[in-house]
């Protein structure tokens, strides 16, 4: 086994979910070929305590030209990325004509915002067709992998940056030592580093193992992330909780030194030594939690089906990948999955191979039950389908807890 990819200490694996294929790879009913798959194993590093991945995926097989996935399909993410903005160009952006860099800006739903108020920026996504879509809302935007090559180019071509800011990017990228090399060539010397993911915390909380999966290298706390920033000259001056995604950290990153740091880290951190966040034994129980939900979702989906009813899934999200392919669902249970994403609909989910397909025009077309894959939607999604829980419909979840309802 590789040692940690941020200290190089002795991992070990507490989590195993199997043979998985990529998450964000739909495929067509027409492809034969065969299904790349990797071994999705979670492991954590026995001296700095990162949670991470045994087995890493090319980058290039996971964020190529047709990545599907868009960030506007969420009308609470896009509120919640304008306020991000309005909060960057109250509090961070206020010197003369400052740059910002958006390092993973998917369609720029983020930039958006601060294009039309004029402030200089720059996405920078390695999503050719994500970056057109931001293109196309008025924002700059590079079809590019962020690293500490490209940073250099960024940095001669259009100056230091004012704040690198990043959003469900960075627990994404293995390689965060050309990341944090990168971060030192663009920022300027009080700049900040901004980025957030979904929080070790809240995923032990809630049993969300399915925030797992290819594309998910690390799950982050405050305690690994301010013992991450220390290896590279930075320090984690700021963090807080969201609750976006089932629950994440923004984190805030500052040269050592340059900025004042908030009681909010010193308390995260005290909180996750009490709860021993990172201690073998709270891993292995978060391991075998998994597997009860597991064989409690089988059983359920299983019985309603005996029952006759008909279900569909509800969002085929890349989290769902791992969910369904490590519970062995497929189109037998759940014959269909319902999505908004264009690039999604009139393929098959990865492994599982259940069609996705558009919402049905006619409610009349429903299933009696949802599996709720995109969970983390879960209020939005419930203030826009009153009419189908009215109808007699049932809502199967899975985190924070197996339920039908
Ligand atoms: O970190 C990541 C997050 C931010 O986005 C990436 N690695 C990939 C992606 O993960 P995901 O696919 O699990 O994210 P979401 O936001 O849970 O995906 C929601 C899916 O559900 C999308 O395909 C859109 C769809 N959807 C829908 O059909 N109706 C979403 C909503 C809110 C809806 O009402
Ligand atoms: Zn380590």
């Amino acid at each position: 086994m590789g040692g940690c990819r941020i200290c190089g200490g002795d991992l070990s694996v507490f989590l195993d979910l199997g043979r998985q294929r990529l998450s964000d790879v739909f495929r067509d009913p027409a492809d034969d070929s065969p299904e790349f798959w990797y071994h999705l194993q979670v492991a954590v590093c026995a001296a700095c305590r990162m949670v991470q991945l045994r087995d890493e995926v090319p980058r290039e097989r996971m964020f190529h030209g047709d990545y599907p996935f868009r960030t506007s399909t969420s009308q609470r993410m896009i509120d919640h990325f304008t306020r991000t903005a309005t909060r960057f160009h109250e509090q961070e952006l206020t010197g003369t004509d400052p740059f910002v860099v958006e390092i993973g800006c998917n369609d720029g739903t983020m930039l958006a915002t601060l294009a039309a108020r004029g402030v200089r920026h720059l996405g920078v996504d390695p999503a050719t067709s994500a970056v057109a879509d931001a293109r196309r809302r008025g924002v700059n935007a590079v079809a590019d992998y962020f690293e500490q090559a490209s940073a250099e180019r960024i940095r001669k071509q259009h100056g230091a940056a004012d704040l690198v800011y990043a959003a469900n990017t960075i627990c994404h990228i293995p390689y965060l030592d050309s990341i944090l090399a990168g971060l030192d060539v663009l920022l300027r010397e009080d700049g900040v580093f901004v980025f957030e993911d979904p929080y070790l915390g809240d995923v032990v909380d809630l049993g969300s193992f399915d925030q797992i999966y290819d594309e998910h290298f690390y799950l982050f706390s405050a305690t690994t992330v301010a013992d991450l920033a220390a290896r590279f000259g930075f320090a984690l001056v700021d963090v807080e909780r969201l609750p976006v995604h089932g629950g994440e950290v923004r984190y805030t990153l500052a040269r050592r030194g340059t900025r004042p740091t908030s009681p909010a880290v010193a308390a995260l951190i005290a909180e996750e030594a009490r709860r021993d966040l990172h201690a073998d034994q709270t891993l292995a129980n978060f391991a075998e939690e998994v597997a009860r939900r597991r064989t409690q979702l089988v059983a359920t989906l299983t019985a309603l089906r005996a029952e006759g009813n008909t279900i569909a899934g509800y969002g085929a999200t890349a989290k769902s990948a791992t969910v369904l392919n490590y519970c062995g669902i497929g189109p037998e249970l759940v014959p269909v999955i319902y999505d908004t994403t264009p690039g999604k609909q009139g393929l098959l989910a990865p492994g599982s191979h259940i069609p996705v397909r558009a919402f049905p025009a006619d409610p009349a077309d429903y299933p009696d039950c949802f599996l709720l894959l995109a969970w983390n939607h879960a209020e939005e999604i419930m203030a826009k389908e009153t009419a189908f829980r009215a109808a007699g419909g049932r809502w199967v979840r899975y985190v924070p807890e197996v339920s039908v309802s």
